[in-house]
């Protein structure tokens, strides 16, 4: 029988029927709501605020008025009309993906096996149940709050969570996204609801469940493929598989069993077109497509080799860890921040909003994101994205900050979920490494229980620890699994990688949660610092959105509301580290603005230092990039996707190419970083300004730099209260390739001008461009066009006398020029005073 009809049968062979749309939601007693319409993928917040039964928790304090919701009981229902061919098939399954939480679903009144766990694949047999016409689905979602009280209640020893940074206490001994409880940037809202598709597969021959690439780069001129293909056959038989791997393609005839088979088609491709994190070349992939038995599959696949190499070493005299990322052999220095999910609406994370935040970090020149574990495995288009922007992923399992129960039921429920998540990820070729956690090892050292009882405690994590790397070495073993965040290395559970810098990853808080001097940061040298954070204000045009009239002042019930550090007193931190470097203002509302210039000061100072430090230290991960509801946190994009200051002086600190002024012996050194291209020859030029505005010295320092490597360049004067260091860095032919600006001691003591600054606009068509031109120095000179989407290419920006800067603003909402210009405001740190 030829392939034609064999493909034409096969076809008919398996029917997908996707379940996702409108369904009518109920709480259980069908009192309080009744029968309202609820999005499926979504959550029961969207359709209940959709539904006006609450009001928008992401303003004022509505979240309080909420809370109710976490702790009932909802029922989620939709009826669905079969025809007889569907059910002619010989097998109908149901999947479903993240469920939250607890949920029992019947199909015309059949109960089937519960689902106790976001993070796993949920499939049933569900032919038996179903009938030709009108058919009924129903989830009853238990309260996960409410459940995770009565676990609590049957434990024999405490197995405690972080304090005062949420209101669920018992959140991590139930598989949620932990952040669901509420954290010190985020609101409690006990996300409930099928947040992922839910759909019928019949088949006759085959389902494929998942699909999995080995790649062997060992050969230089050609990579070896092999494409894995889990199937699920109902009844077995024969059928032929097609494949596709870019242009290459096979057909292989297949005998199933009936159950699970494994299919495996090697490709060989020549030349391969390799895939490169961002800022290293072009990010290639080749379309992968399968079908076999009528079922079809297809993605994108890019081929590249990625190591961790962590290795002893000895800095400055001492022991170490090394921690360094390297893709097709080539070391990378990571510059990224801390993924948190983009929304408390499950609704609201759509792939646009991925590809809004993601675009931003590719912009703002970084290569790797880490996937935090007090979130969640995030949906398929966020992975994707990733892969085709060049953003690598360190990817946390869904661990953070608390200890874990350790009974077999829990680990079993672990085990299903990482298998489940690794066999659907593996391929992403962005995701550079698995993470067993967030700061569970120091989670162990946090509680009087933990610390009276340490070789127990340690002795159950050590479990969890294990049979992640069980798990990663069974279905990823190419992957490397590095076993918390921070950690000093496998197996070592004492060393306190908050303090300890010589070994692997890094946390470093002290600087600003104690609200020290920057010049802290200069007392470390760390390997790779996977989390520092300044947290700042949001901007004053988003906090008028969520505090009521009258509320908007860093004092107001409202704005401390949408503060929710509350370890530390959040606002007293930011109020502090305000005024450790500027003076305060005359006006409440110049603090937003002063908080953002602060972060911006505190992340560049701190991110400089460590890539003067390469190759010792190889990476920063900056926490946090994008915020789950609007408020005060340590976010570099709001949570409408506008950047703050801190955003841009990132994209400057990330650039491929820097140049900057670090504590060296008996002053300042100036240093050059070059992560841009192999050896090559730059100018390092040192002009040292009075805050008058007269250039009083300029002097170039040749300098040669290797690839991954920084070099000092030069001596930088001494600087009084009146003089200013601008650092540029030129190339060989002229080109400006870095910008810095450097002052002595504080902006507070500094004597500022009172800069005039000119702005002249012009539509360009997709961008517009904006000239500033200043009669003084101005410094953090910040543009904003409140309610227009897009982002300048640069900005919170030093100006000069004489040196107009010409940048651009690229919208992307459809936006006027002229609705542009009529929103266009400028402030510069100056100009806060004179009001
Ligand atoms: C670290 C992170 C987060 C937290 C942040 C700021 O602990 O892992 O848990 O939000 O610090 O406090």
């Amino acid at each position: 029988m030829s392939h034609i009809v064999l493909a034409a049968l096969a076809a008919a062979l398996t029917s997908v029927l996707n379940l996702g749309g409108i369904w009518e939601l109920s709480d259980a007693s069908g009192e309080k709501v009744h029968a309202i319409p609820a999005t499926v993928p979504g959550d029961v917040h969207s359709a209940l605020l959709r539904g006006g039964i609450i009001e928008d928790t992401y303003v004022g304090m509505n979240e309080l008025d909420a809370l109710w919701v976490g702790r009932e009981d909802w029922v989620f229902r939709r009826i669905f009309t079969l025809n007889g061919d569907f059910l002619s098939h010989a097998s109908v399954l149901l999947r479903a993906e993240d469920v939250d939480t607890f949920c029992d679903v019947t199909i015309n009144g059949h109960r089937l096996s519960p689902c106790t766990n976001r993070f796993r694949r949920w499939e049933w047999e569900v032919k038996p149940y179903l009938k030709e016409g009108k058919n009924v689905i129903e989830g009853y979602f238990h309260s996960a709050e409410i459940e995770s009280e009565k676990r609590a209640a049957m434990l024999k020893r405490p197995i405690p969570l972080i304090e005062n940074i949420g209101k669920v206490p018992h959140i991590n001994l139930i598989r949620k996204p932990a952040c669901h409880g509420g954290w010190d940037w985020g609101l409690t809202q006990m996300v409930t609801g099928f947040c992922g598709p839910v759909e019928l597969i019949a088949s006759d021959s085959a389902v494929i469940r998942y699909v999995w690439c080995d790649q062997d780069h060992s050969s230089k001129d050609r990579v070896v493929v092999k494409v894995n293909v889990e199937v699920y056959s109902p009844s077995g038989g024969k059928t032929i598989l097609n494949a596709r791997l870019g242009k290459l393609s096979k057909s292989k005839r297949v005998s199933l069993n009936a159950g699970v088979n494994l299919i495996v088609v090697p490709f060989v491709i020549k030349n391969p077109r390799l895939w490169w994190p961002a800022g290293m070349g072009e990010q290639n992939l080749y379309e992968l497509t399968l079908e076999v038995g009528g079922a079809v599959y297809s993605k994108q696949l890019g081929l590249r080799t990625v190591e961790m190499i962590s290795v002893p070493d000895k800095i400055n005299g001492k022991d170490g860890r090394s921690m360094t990322f390297k893709v097709n052999g080539k070391p990378v220095y990571a510059r990224g921040a801390n993924w948190i999910p983009c929304d408390a609406y499950e609704t609201r994370q759509t792939p646009e909003r991925y590809r809004d935040i993601l675009s931003s970090c590719k912009d703002a020149n970084m290569n790797m994101i880490r996937l935090w574990g007090g979130g969640q495995f995030e949906h398929e288009p966020f992975y994707r994205i990733c892969d085709s922007l060049g953003l690598m992923i360190w990817h946390d399992f869904m661990f953070s900050c608390s200890t874990y129960p350790s009974s077999p039921e829990f680990l079993s429920e672990v085990k299903e979920e990482l298998t489940h998540q690794i066999k659907r990820l593996r391929d992403h070729c962005s995701i550079a490494m698995w993470c067993g956690d967030n700061e569970c090892v120091g989670a162990m050292g946090w509680f009087d229980v933990t610390r009276k009882n340490r070789e127990w405690y340690v002795g159950e994590y050590d479990k969890l620890v294990k049979l992640r790397a069980e798990v990663v070495e069974k279905y990823d073993p190419g992957r490397v699994y590095w076993p918390s965040s921070p950690c000093a290395g496998p197996g070592d559970y004492s060393t306190d990688n908050w303090k300890e810098d010589s070994k692997g990853d890094m946390h470093l808080w002290s600087v600003s949660k104690e609200a020290l001097s920057l010049n802290e940061y200069y007392n470390t040298h760390p390997r790779f610092v996977s989390e520092f954070g300044h947290s700042s204000f949001s901007r004053l045009g988003l906090a008028s959105g969520y505090c009521r009239p009258g509320e908007v002042s860093p004092w107001s019930g409202d704005f401390k509301h949408h503060q929710k550090e509350q370890i530390v007193d959040g606002n007293a931190i930011v109020m502090n580290r305000i005024a450790r470097h500027f003076k305060l203002p005359p006006n409440a509302e110049d603090y937003f603005y002063l908080s953002q210039a602060e972060q911006a000061l505190g992340l560049s100072t701190a991110a400089q230092w460590w890539r003067t430090l390469e190759p010792d230290c190889m990476g920063t991960i900056i926490w946090q990039l994008n915020d789950f509801w609007p408020g005060s946190s340590w976010s570099l994009i709001e949570y409408d996707g506008v950047w703050k200051q801190s955003c841009y002086a990132v994209k400057r600190t990330y650039a491929p190419y820097v140049i900057t002024a670090v504590q060296g012996d008996g002053g300042k050194d100036v240093m050059v970083v070059n992560d841009a291209r192999d050896k090559c020859a730059l100018i390092a030029r040192v002009e040292i300004w009075s805050f008058s505005g007269e250039l009083l010295s300029s002097v170039d320092f040749p300098t040669e730099l290797a690839y991954a490597r920084a070099a000092k360049a030069g001596k930088l004067p001494e600087l009084r209260n009146d003089t200013f260091a601008f650092l540029s860095l030129v190339s060989g032919d002229g080109n400006l390739l870095a910008t810095n600006t450097i002052i002595g001691g504080e902006y507070k003591d500094c004597s500022l001008g009172e800069p005039g600054i000119v702005v002249e606009t012009s539509d360009k068509g997709r961008k517009w461009t904006i000239k500033l031109t200043s009669d003084l120095p101005a410094f953090f000179v910040w543009l904003e066009a409140e309610g227009i989407k897009g982002h300048f290419s640069d900005n919170s920006l030093t100006l000069l006398p004489g040196r107009p800067v010409e940048l651009t603003f690229t919208p992307n909402n459809g936006d006027s020029f002229e609705s542009f210009t009529r929103a266009l405001k400028i402030t510069d740190l100056a100009s806060i005073y004179k009001k």
